[in-house]
């Protein structure tokens, strides 16, 4: 059974086995969530993402797909990067956006993690209407069988908070 929360805070804080790095395809940083990762987590992330660049990911990490690094000196083991897709109106990529939560999964199982932290991904940078990004969210978790036993949710305003726990 895996249990569903809904915290708002910042997600390089929280306490769990694994955090989702909302990033882009470089894997190489950003702002966001990205940015404060990097920030807090020091230069072991961002060795490990060059090393993905160098192998496996020479062309980066595709969109809706995701892969581990070392947390560095964040609280959790693992960083599991994924990237969401940019908000489109004209053209519906909710599949790819759907595909980061599962993916994410998939990696949390394959690493063994107990407990994951996801932010609300695309819906800062990558501009997804947050009520939208919410619903895909939880209803995407919700579907994805998995070993995990939390997924925390990790908001950090109150507008997205309110908007993810809409679909508690
Ligand atoms: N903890 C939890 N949530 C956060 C934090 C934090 N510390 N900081 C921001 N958020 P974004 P994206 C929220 O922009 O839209 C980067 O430059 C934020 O309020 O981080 O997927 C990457 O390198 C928003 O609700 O990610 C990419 O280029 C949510 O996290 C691009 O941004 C996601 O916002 C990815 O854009």
């Amino acid at each position: 059974m895996t249990r569903l929360t809904f915290v708002r805070g910042d997600i390089t804080e929280a306490p769990v086995d694994a955090v989702v790095n909302a990033a882009n395809s470089s894997l190489l940083g950003g702002g966001g969530v990205d940015g404060a990762i990097h920030r807090k987590g020091g230069t072991e992330i961002l060795a490990a993402c060059r090393d993905l660049r160098a192998s496996r990911y020479g062309r980066g990490l595709p969109t809706g797909q995701a892969v581990a690094t070392t947390a560095g000196r964040l609280p959790a083991r693992w960083v599991i990067h994924t990237v969401g897709p940019v908000w489109q109106p004209d053209e519906d990529r909710s599949g790819l956006l759907a595909s980061c939560y599962r993916e994410s999964l998939r990696v949390a199982d394959e690493l063994g993690a107990a407990t994951i932290a996801f932010p609300a991904i695309s819906t800062g940078v990558y501009g997804w209407p947050i009520d939208d990004g919410a619903r895909i969210a939880v209803q995407t978790v919700r579907a994805t069988p998995t070993s995990v036993t939390e997924v925390r949710f990790t908001l950090f305003s109150e507008v997205a908070y309110e908007a993810f726990v809409t679909y508690e």
